[in-house]
């Protein structure tokens, strides 16, 4: 089977991508379903920013556990079929197939409670689950039932088939907890990173579509809400054009510091370019940092940015601001307009910024 993907989809990906846009913004109108793949939490070693996994060359070499979920994005309440196929760019990043649980066996031993975004609360000794809903009397209840779920080709696939129930047209539409469901995950997946996966960017991606070898064309990915039956998929208003599904990307360093975008990955930590006490922001705060810092060395002094000599290398690059002349007053300035742009427009390119 040969996948092939449409110019468009390719295009949206990449600026998605480019914008680094949260999962939960990318949506515009709320007859989309879009379906995304998140990271909810990571190995230690690993850091998360902006939907992306970073990895450091040691946490490369030592394997990792990276924990996601996909989070159906919708505003509407009603589904009534989900077709799913996420595949792994890379041999050794893979689904860890033995840590899945079929949501449908999660009980707690006792109810817990929980509340959704929009103030519901409610209890319950079941998981939550994406497709969760209330039935007429308030008691929370969940349809976890699977009609096919499936790791193929060495973990590197994942395929799942939910369809709510069917009736003598085919499925019907299913109501569930809609705009709020996305606080709940539709399937838990762990990624695993084996030891020594190779430097670059890697992804798990939706399948789209793909061709058999007459020349079919065969969605992979896909949601309906109507209750068209399945061979006939004609009258559904997601035929064919998909809503935006986000993948995941996983970005692995090659070397001890390195950049992907704004994010330095090394062993010692991670950081954003400028953030020099690296509490998340830059701001005039990481520009006095270099200015008391560049002024105690022309002195003669012998500055350091921390005492702990790991900390130091790698606030000494964040604080390089323009990846030049080592670290001087420049580098100061730079932070300043940088922190002084993203202060007026929300957000800063330290490209325009440095020139270069
Ligand atoms: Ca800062
Ligand atoms: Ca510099």
């Amino acid at each position: 089977m040969k996948h092939i993907r449409s110019i468009a989809s390719a295009l949206t990906a990449a600026a998605l991508l480019t914008a680094a846009m949260p999962a939960h913004a990318a949506y515009s109108g709320p007859e989309e379903i879009g379906l995304a793949l998140r990271p909810v939490s990571a190995d230690s070693s690993l850091f998360i920013h902006d939907g992306t996994v970073y990895v450091s060359p040691a946490a490369a070499a030592a394997g990792a556990i990276i924990h996601t979920g996909v989070y159906i994005e919708a505003e509407r309440a009603d589904l009534a079929y989900i077709k799913l196929n996420l595949q792994s760019d890379c041999t050794d990043l893979t689904f860890d197939k033995d840590t899945f649980v079929n949501p449908s066996v999660t009980a707690y031993s006792t109810a817990q409670d929980f509340t959704l975004p929009d103030g519901t609360a409610f209890s319950t000794r079941f998981k939550p689950y994406a497709l969760g809903c209330f039935n007429s009397s308030g008691t929370y209840i969940t349809d976890c039932m699977w009609v096919m779920c499936n790791f193929l080709e060495d973990n590197s696939q994942f395929v799942l088939t939910w369809q709510h129930s069917y009736s003598e047209t085919g499925p019907r539409s299913a109501s569930f907890l809609g705009g709020v469901s996305d606080a709940f995950s539709l399937v838990d997946l762990d990624l695993h990173l084996a030891p020594g996966t190779a430097a670059g960017v890697h992804r798990v991606d939706y399948i789209e579509q793909s061709e058999t070898e007459n020349g079919q064309i065969v969605e992979e990915t896909y949601v309906c809400s109507d209750d068209t039956p399945v061979g006939d998929k004609s009258g559904s208003v997601y035929t064919k054009v998909i809503p935006a599904m986000h993948g995941l990307e996983i970005a692995v360093a090659s070397e001890e510091y390195q950049y992907f975008g704004d994010v330095l990955v090394s062993s010692a930590g991670y950081g954003l370019r400028g953030d020099v006490n690296r509490d998340g922001v830059v701001n005039s705060e990481d520009a006095s940092i270099v200015l008391s810092y560049t002024a105690q060395n022309g002195l003669g002094g012998n500055a350091s940015f921390s005492e702990d000599a790991a900390e130091h290398t790698l606030r000494l690059h964040l604080a390089d601001a323009d990846g030049k002349d080592a670290v001087n007053s420049t580098d100061a300035s730079y932070i300043l307009v940088y922190a002084a742009q993203a202060g007026l427009h929300g957000s800063a390119d330290w490209s325009q910024v440095t020139g270069g």
